[in-house]
């Protein structure tokens, strides 16, 4: 029973209409990661930061998951061993692509986080600054997001099953941003056979024992086909 581990970036969103951080005309392009993706920025502006997440929860919202996505869910549902996706993503497109055993290592638009008890709840619609917690009642609420400088989620549960992988593969990911792009590394050192799927080879790819390039949509489900027939 093999142990698959599967990383995703903004590249697997990139088809449904998702804009990722670092193409010309991204994220990146439109706005300062200092201004926007750090806590320094959200107390510095909080209402440009709570504008940017309400426009990609906005977004997100409206996207539906592409054939990439259902391919992973598709996986997850017919391997006899275990299959995690760990995502870099913030939107919602492999719950509704119908993955179930998910870690949104960077958090996740469609949650709010209170900055003073760190309470958790669900939120589907704007966020305005000064929001109050519902459990403390504090106006302190901020998005569930994992800003730069601050730890990503789970990180124990990845490296122990990024410790036992027989397969890890990249998908949609630019191999700029620690820790995930230092996951590749994790799997080879498990003895994992290690590919990447994107468009072209990330920062990393030279670190990958092999590269299927072309859009996710088409090699996603190719991949998890011949994942499938091989056992
Ligand atoms: C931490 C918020 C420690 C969510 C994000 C120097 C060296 C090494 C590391 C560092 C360093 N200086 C600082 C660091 C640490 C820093 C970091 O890595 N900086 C980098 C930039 C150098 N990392 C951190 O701060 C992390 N935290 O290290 O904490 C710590 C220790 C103790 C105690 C406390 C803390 C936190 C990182 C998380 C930051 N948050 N975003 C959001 O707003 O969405 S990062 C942001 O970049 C997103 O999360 C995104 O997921 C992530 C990576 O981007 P990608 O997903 O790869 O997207 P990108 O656009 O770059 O690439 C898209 C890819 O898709 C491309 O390859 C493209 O070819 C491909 N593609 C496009 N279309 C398709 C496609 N592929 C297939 N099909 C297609 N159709």
């Amino acid at each position: 029973m093999s142990t698959i581990v599967i990383l995703t970036g903004a590249g697997i969103s990139a088809e449904s209409g998702i804009e990722t951080f670092r193409a010309e005309t991204g994220l990146w392009a439109q706005h300062r990661v200092e201004d926007v993706a750090t806590p320094e920025g959200f107390a510095k502006d909080p209402k440009r930061v709570v504008d940017f997440y309400n426009g990609r929860r906005a977004q997100a919202a409206k996207a539906v998951p592409n054939a990439a996505h259902e391919a992973l869910a598709r996986l997850e549902a017919a391997h006899d061993g275990e299959v995690l996706v760990v995502t870099q993503n913030v939107d919602d497109l492999h719950e509704r692509g119908g993955s179930h055993n998910l870690i949104h290592m960077h958090g996740a638009l469609n949650s709010a986080l209170c900055g003073v008890c760190e309470h958790r709840w669900p939120v589907t619609s704007d966020m305005h600054v000064g929001q109050e917690c519902p459990a403390c009642g504090a106006p302190a609420a901020r998005p569930d997001i994992v800003w730069f400088g601050e730890m990503p989620h789970q990180m124990d549960r990845i490296f122990d099953v990024l410790g036992r992988a027989d397969f890890f593969a990249a998908i949609g990911t630019s191999g700029n941003v620690y820790p995930a792009a230092g996951f590749v590394a994790e799997a080879t050192r498990a003895g994992a056979h290690t590919v990447e799927i994107n468009m072209a080879p990330s920062a990393v790819g030279s670190e990958f024992d092999a590269a299927i390039m072309g859009p996710a949509t088409q090699t996603v489900p190719a991949w998890v086909d011949q994942i499938l027939k091989n056992g």
